[in-house]
């Protein structure tokens, strides 16, 4: 590196041209290599999937402009003052250049121009901010909960969607909407402050401790749009990420159907003894299972509802992969196996992991 910035005395008046050649053309590499990062990118809020998602690249596009042309206005100026009057061979190197102070004209100038610039982005950004915060009554209505470090969701009763169970539906990690509906969603934490954020259909929404925010989602197609935790909440805040499945009406019908389904209870072989397990290893007192394993423990962390933990297919923040069996071994086996994990569990041999494998498997 030393060869890139050497030592430059302002007093060197023979310093060969070439001197800012190298910098420059690493620096010039440089913007092309991550300007070309991730063309297929499936997080990218440049390729909105809904109308939010829409309307904030519909900011985001004049904003930029705007900021472009006072980029190059800039940087026009600061390129032409340096090459117009930069120190010259011949100049006398003892000289001082003429001092000037003050220029009421130009002062009041970039004052005035700024100001009126962000005006003008003001323009456009404030009806955004009122639609993004608006609370539509024909919105599906989903409470979100970002706890250390996965997602929890609760669908109260509402039976203009299929969800007639008085308790509704609970589930993590992922969200499961219709497509082409609006959706509200009721952000809080039990924890720390963490940011909701599946950028192909809105923007970041702060969840915080303490208090309730909305955000609006809304998917124009069926898919899957992934997203993550976007506020630094912890050790494993890179590992907090969630995934929006968005159904076809018959999707939304057979999901809602099989959600408020409650699994029977396993009487025989493996996943019985796995059952008896979920209560002597104390995993009970973190997890819900509805119809089983109804209430946890008053001082254990905020833990995912696993009544349909099979109807999934990641877990822990989904950074895991629930068709893959040996993924969930290695859970139980170890849950510090994502750093900072606040799940406890004691020592289980391979026979228990089996059992209590087996026992969640009936969870779907
Ligand atoms: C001290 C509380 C606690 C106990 C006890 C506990 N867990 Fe957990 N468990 C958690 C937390 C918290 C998470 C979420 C971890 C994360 O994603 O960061 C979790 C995640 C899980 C998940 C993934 C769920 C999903 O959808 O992401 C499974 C499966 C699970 N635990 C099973 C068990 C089993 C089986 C036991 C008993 C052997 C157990 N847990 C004991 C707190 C606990
Ligand atoms: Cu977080």
């Amino acid at each position: 590196m030393a060869d890139l910035a050497p030592p430059v005395s302002n007093r060197d008046a023979k310093r060969p041209m070439g001197a800012w050649r190298k910098p420059t053309v690493v620096a010039l590499v440089m913007a092309l290599v991550l300007t070309g990062c991730a063309s297929d990118a499936p997080q990218s809020a440049l390729d909105p999937a809904g109308p939010y998602a829409r309307t904030l690249d519909g900011l985001f596009n004049p904003v930029m402009w705007v900021a472009t042309a006072v980029f190059v206005l800039v940087q026009g100026v600061i390129v032409y003052s340096v090459f117009k009057w930069r120190r010259r061979a011949g100049d006398d190197d003892d000289a001082m250049p003429a001092q000037l102070h003050g220029n009421t004209k130009l002062e009041i100038g970039w004052t005035i121009l700024p100001a009126l610039v962000l005006a003008l982005v003001a323009i456009f950004t404030i009806p955004v901010i009122f639609e993004l915060h608006a609370k539509p009554a024909d919105a599906l209505e989903v409470s979100v909960t970002g706890a250390k470090y996965w997602w929890g969701y609760t669908y109260g009763t509402q039976p203009e969607f299929g969800i007639t169970q008085a308790d509704g539906i609970v589930t993590a990690n992922e969200l499961h909407i219709p497509a082409e509906q609006t959706v509200l969603l009721r952000l809080t934490s039990p924890d720390v402050i963490h940011s909701f954020w599946a950028p192909r259909l809105n923007g970041k929404a702060d969840v915080v401790p303490g208090r309730e925010h909305t955000w609006l989602l809304e998917a124009d197609k069926p898919g899957v749009y992934s997203g993550q935790c976007g506020e630094f909440c912890g050790t494993s805040h890179a590992n907090m990420r969630l995934k929006v499945v968005a159904h076809d009406q018959a999707g939304w019908d057979d999901w809602v159907e099989r959600m408020q389904r409650v699994p029977l209870e396993p009487v025989t072989g493996s996943a019985a003894r796995g059952f008896q397990l979920f209560a002597q290893k104390g995993c009970s007192g973190c997890h819900q299972v509805d119809g089983a394993y109804e209430t946890v423990a008053p001082n254990s962390p905020a833990a995912p509802n696993l009544t349909h933990l099979f109807s999934r297919d990641c877990f822990a923040g989904c950074i895991y992969d629930l068709n893959d069996r040996n993924e969930m071994e290695a859970w139980l086996r170890n849950p510090q196996r994502k750093a900072g994990s606040l799940m406890v569990v004691g020592a289980l041999s391979e026979q228990e992991i089996d059992d209590l494998y087996a026992y969640l498997e009936t969870l779907e």
